[in-house]
């Protein structure tokens, strides 16, 4: 059989501190591009549906305890597991909407005692590299206003702070197409300015191989 020419989806990541929006935003860039008739999937990571998802969503609720190596292992193999997936499916021509990826994995665990970003980093070395990250800028009274914390663990003002500087830190990398977006916003803005540049970057991977993140 003919193997199809086709043009390769666009790795697109929403990124950001707690209530930032990114689920909420996410679901709607996939609903818009669906409705363009572009295919495009949703990833959400952790994705808690899988074996090592399970004992992530156990440690986030406090159910187990893992050390802290082992979990941030964890988190990254949970991320592993889903390559062959998702290089599928961006071969296939589909745009995949991540929320949450290597960032987040490297932002909290490096937010403990003991971690360097660059050891945190490691493991995430090599997973396909976004076209596109985007990062959600939301200031910590502005989150406030959308709600408390939840329980899960991570969920302190003190542990969120360290958490954002890991971010600042990674917003510098200019190996990685980061754009911030004022979430501060409407849905509605934040929306249209998520779908304007996401657009942009599904046209530029077309013409572009997949990368490898931090390689
Ligand atoms: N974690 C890690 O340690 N290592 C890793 O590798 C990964 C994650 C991948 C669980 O993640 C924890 O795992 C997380 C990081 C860590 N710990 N923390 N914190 P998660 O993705 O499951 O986290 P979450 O708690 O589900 O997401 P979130 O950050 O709290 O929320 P969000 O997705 O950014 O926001 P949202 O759910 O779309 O919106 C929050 C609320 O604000 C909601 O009521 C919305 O209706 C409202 N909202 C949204 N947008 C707006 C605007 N524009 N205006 C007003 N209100 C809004």
């Amino acid at each position: 059989a003919a193997v199809m020419a086709g043009k390769r989806g666009a790795l697109i990541v929403l990124e950001g501190m707690d209530r930032a929006g990114k689920t909420t935003q996410c679901k709607k860039l996939v609903q818009a591009l669906q409705q363009s008739n572009r295919p495009a999937d949703l990833i959400t990571f952790p994705d808690r549906t899988t074996p090592i998802g399970q004992q992530i969503s156990a440690y986030l609720k406090s159910d187990t305890d893992f050390e802290d190596h082992a979990v941030h292992l964890l988190f990254s193999a949970n991320r592993w597991e889903m390559v062959p997936l998702m290089k599928r499916k961006l071969e296939q021509g589909v745009t995949l909407v991540v929320d949450r990826y290597a960032f987040s994995g490297v932002a909290f665990s490096s937010a403990k005692q003991g971690f360097s970003m660059d050891w945190c980093r490691n493991p995430e070395v090599g997973l396909p590299k976004p076209d596109l990250v985007l990062y959600l800028q939301l200031s910590p009274a502005e989150a406030a206003l959308r709600g408390q914390f939840g329980d899960e663990r991570y969920e302190t003002s003190a542990f969120q702070k360290a958490v954002k500087q890991n971010f600042e830190q990674l917003l510098k990398d200019s190996s990685v197409n980061w754009q911030v977006i004022d979430a501060s916003q409407s849905v509605e803005d934040v929306h249209k300015d998520i779908t304007d540049r996401s657009h942009k970057a599904i046209i530029r991977a077309q013409s572009l191989p997949l990368g490898e993140l931090w390689k």
